[in-house]
């Protein structure tokens, strides 16, 4: 009867672990927002952010409405540290419908400065945020 206990108990864990463990892998990935003047910037991934090659969706509205038809470039950077030098990547979103959608890669793991430019009408943004891998 111990025996019966045990292995219930066990299985009973292992359930939970296999509940929690569905829970994360579920999770909706990465996303931050922010305004850049009169817009707002939507940047998330579908997938939690790694050391290496992510794909970013980029929406951008203003008033409430999708901005389409802008230019639109993503630039992660690593200031210098000690033994490494200045690190960074800029990539030009690629439109596709409403938004924004690029590969971008993060050598490594650590404090990255993103920025977003977003050209629109002769006009131009800047959306700065960061990120912590
Ligand atoms: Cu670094």
């Amino acid at each position: 009867m111990k025996t019966f206990l045990k292995i219930a108990s066990i299985l009973t864990l292992g359930l939970f672990f296999v509940a929690c463990n569905d829970d994360a892998s579920s999770s909706k990935g990465f996303t931050k927002s922010g305004k850049a003047g009169s817009l707002t910037v939507i940047y998330s991934s579908a997938k939690p952010l790694v050391v290496g090659d992510n794909t970013i969706d980029i929406s951008i509205t203003e008033g409430g409405k999708a901005v389409s038809g802008a230019k639109v470039e993503l630039k992660v950077s690593m200031p210098e540290m000690p033994g490494m030098p200045y690190m960074e990547e800029v990539k030009t979103m690629t439109a596709s419908g409403d938004t924004y959608n690029g590969n971008v890669n993060f050598s490594m793991g650590g404090t990255w400065q993103v920025k977003i430019f977003i050209e629109k009408d002769g006009k131009k943004y800047k959306y700065s945020s960061s990120v912590i891998l």
